[in-house]
C-alpha cells in the first residue's frame, strides 16, 4: 500500500472528524510538509477535504473518480481486481491499455479504467462513445485456463456479471442481447468486448472490455447514437456511484467465474436464458454481411446462437449482430 493510500485510509477511518496532522506524520513515518503535500494530490483527485492548521484534516467526501484506492476499498474479491488496477484520466482505449499491458506480464485479475477514452472500441471496427466521467469503461485483464474456443463463454459470462450487478444495486431491469449487449427499454446501456491473445495453442491472456453508461445525460450522447443508447442515469432520474458499480461487477464476475471451473458453465447459460430477450423471437442476424432470418431456438453452452430459419433449418452462428 502506498503512503498515500495509507493516509487516505486514516482519513476514511475518521470521516467527517479532523486528524491531525501531527498524528497522520507520525502513524506514516513522513514529515508534515509531506502530508500536507499527500493531502494536495488527493484534493486534485477530487476528495474533498478541509485543512485547518489548529486542528489538522478532514474527509469531507470521497472522490466519485474510479481511483484505484476506491475500487480496492471494500471489493469482495481475491482474484478479480486484485492484480493491478491502472486508473487513466484520459485514454485512447482501455482494451489497447490492456493488451499492451498484458503482454509484459500484466498479473491476472488486473484492471484497467478510464475517466473517458478518446478511442474506444466496439466490435468489427466499430466506435464506443465514452463521456467523461460519466460512464465506466474499463478493461479486466484474466489468464483463464481455458481453450480459445471457449472464449465466447466470457462474453456471456461478462453479460451476466454486469446485468447482476446492475440488478443488485439499481432498479434497472436489463436484458442481454446476444452476444454482448445489455439492454434497458432496447436501448443499449453497455457493451462488451473481448479479446485474447494465444501462445501456441493456448490463451495467453484475455482482455474484456466493458463500457457501461452510468450518469451520462440522454442528450450528453454522441449525435448518432442518441437514439439508441441509454444509460442508468437517463432510466432512474438518479446518479449513481460509479465505484459501486464497479465493485459490484467485480464481485459478481468472480462469482461466476469460481463456479464455472467449480461446476461447469450449465448455470451461467441458465441465467443468460434468464435474462435474455431473445430465446423464440424471430430476428434477423447480420452475420458478416450476410442476414439470416428465423427465430432463435437457443444458445448453446459454448455461446453459439441457434437459428431456426422458415424451412426448418438450423443455423449455429458464432459471431454476428442480432436484428430485433
Ligand atoms: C460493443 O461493440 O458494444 C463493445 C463496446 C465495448 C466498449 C468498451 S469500453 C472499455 C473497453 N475499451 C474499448 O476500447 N472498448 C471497450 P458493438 O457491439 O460493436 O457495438 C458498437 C455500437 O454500439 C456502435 O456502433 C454504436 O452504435 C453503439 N454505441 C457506441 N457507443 C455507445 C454507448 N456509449 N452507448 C450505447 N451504444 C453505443
Amino acid at each position: 500500500m502506498s503512503t498515500r493510500s495509507r493516509l487516505l485510509a486514516e482519513l476514511k477511518k475518521k470521516t467527517g472528524s479532523y486528524v491531525s496532522g501531527e498524528l497522520l506524520s507520525s502513524i506514516l513515518d513522513i514529515s508534515r510538509s509531506a502530508v500536507s503535500k499527500h493531502i494536495s494530490v488527493l484534493k486534485q483527485s477530487g476528495y474533498t477535504i478541509e485543512a485547518s492548521p489548529k486542528v489538522g484534516y478532514c474527509l469531507i467526501k470521497s472522490t466519485d473518480q474510479l481511483l484505484p484506492d476506491e475500487i480496492r476499498d471494500g471489493l469482495e474479491t481475491t482474484i478479480i481486481g486484485r492484480g493491478e488496477i491502472h486508473h487513466f484520466s484520459n485514454i485512447d482505449s482501455t482494451n489497447n491499455k490492456a493488451k499492451e499491458l498484458a503482454a509484459s506480464g500484466l498479473p491476472d485479475g488486473s484492471l484497467i479504467i478510464a475517466e473517458k477514452q478518446t478511442a474506444g472500441r466496439g466490435r468489427k471496427g466499430r466506435s464506443w462513445f465514452s463521456a467523461e466521467g460519466s460512464g465506466i469503461s474499463m478493461s479486466l485483464v484474466i489468464r483463464p485456463e481455458i481453450s480459445p474456443g471457449e472464449i465466447s463463454r466470457i462474453t456471456l459470462l461478462t453479460a451476466v456479471a454486469a446485468a447482476e450487478a446492475i440488478i443488485a444495486l439499481t432498479p434497472v431491469k436489463p436484458e442481454i442481447k446476444w452476444p454482448n449487449d445489455i439492454l434497458v427499454n432496447g436501448k443499449k446501456l453497455a457493451g462488451i468486448l473481448t479479446e485474447m491473445t494465444m501462445e501456441m495453442d493456448a490463451i495467453d491472456y484475455v482482455v474484456i472490455g466493458i463500457g457501461l453508461n452510468v450518469n451520462t445525460p440522454p442528450d450528453a450522447f454522441a449525435n448518432e447514437i442518441r437514439s439508441i443508447a441509454t444509460s442508468l442515469y437517463a432510466e432512474t432520474d438518479t446518479a449513481w456511484s460509479r465505484v459501486d458499480i464497479v465493485k459490484a461487477f467485480l464481485a459478481h464476475f468472480e462469482r461466476l467465474y469460481l463456479s464455472v471451473l467449480q461446476a461447469g458453465f450449465s448455470d451461467i447459460i441458465r441465467r443468460w436464458k434468464d435474462l435474455s430477450n431473445l430465446i423464440g423471437k424471430s430476428v434477423r442476424v447480420d452475420v458478416s454481411g450476410k442476414l439470416l432470418t428465423g427465430t432463435v431456438s437457443d444458445i448453446a453452452e459454448d455461446g453459439v446462437l441457434i437459428l431456426c430459419d422458415d424451412t426448418g433449418t438450423e443455423h449455429r452462428i458464432l459471431s454476428g449482430d442480432v436484428l430485433l
